[in-house]
């Protein structure tokens, strides 16, 4: 994927806020400080357009971010930070709940764990969701620069059990730090933006 132009286009907390148009949106979802917005800037070859900090809870709005001016990355808060209050969980579970399940443009989901650890059990109900709303989802590893290599494939091991990812969902191994697994997200993300395409239609 030629990344040729990025922007963000709106931080939206309704509905009424979504951009216009039938573009296609890819989401981010995760635990808060998993890497999501780190994700994006790797993919996008942006430093600092998705705003990362290395405190919990910095993604509060739904962030929507143009590429190529043919579809959107849509960064979401994180869930599971033990200091949110009672009322603003509810609010999170709201907006997500109303974006994820009343967007048609919504093509597909990327959940991002962190390879490190079993997935939790805020982990395990964000993928039970999505598979209970038929969401096409995509698991990203990520942090794979923490692990060593000779165990890369039981870590992977782990999270696939543990989510118990569905037939037809792909897990990659990513990383922020060194770019590990970026080419292959792309191919996958492009699969659900463009639909079914050669990787020559890919690589121009
Ligand atoms: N070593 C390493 N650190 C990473 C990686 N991805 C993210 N980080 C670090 O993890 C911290 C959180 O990253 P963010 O991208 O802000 O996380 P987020 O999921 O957007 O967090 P919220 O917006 O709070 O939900 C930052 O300090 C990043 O530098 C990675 O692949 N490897
Ligand atoms: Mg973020």
């Amino acid at each position: 994927m030629k990344v040729k132009s990025a922007e963000i286009v709106i931080s939206a907390v309704k509905k009424a806020q979504y951009p216009e148009g039938d573009l296609p949106e890819i989401a981010l979802a995760g635990r808060s400080n998993v890497g999501k917005s780190s994700f994006i800037n790797k993919m996008l070859n942006r430093k600092n357009l998705a705003r990362t900090s290395s405190k919990p809870g910095k993604t509060q709005t739904l962030n929507f971010y143009l590429i190529n001016e043919e579809f959107y990355f849509v960064d979401v808060p994180g869930y599971g930070y033990a200091k949110v209050s009672k009322k603003e969980r509810e609010k999170w579970g709201q907006m997500i709940e109303t974006y994820f399940t009343e967007r048609p443009q919504l093509k597909c989901v990327v959940l991002i764990v962190d390879v490190r650890h079993k997935p939790t059990a805020d982990d395990i109900m964000m993928y039970d969701f999505l598979k209970y709303y038929k969401i096409p989802t995509i698991i990203i590893a990520t942090k794979a620069d923490k692990v060593p290599k000779g165990k890369w494939q039981k870590h992977l091991k782990i999270v696939k059990d543990t989510l118990n990812i569905e037939k037809g969902d792909h897990l990659i191994l990513f990383s922020s730090e060194t770019g590990q697994g970026k080419e292959e997200a792309w191919n996958v993300i492009s699969q659900h933006v463009y639909g079914e395409q050669t990787e020559k239609d890919q690589n121009e």
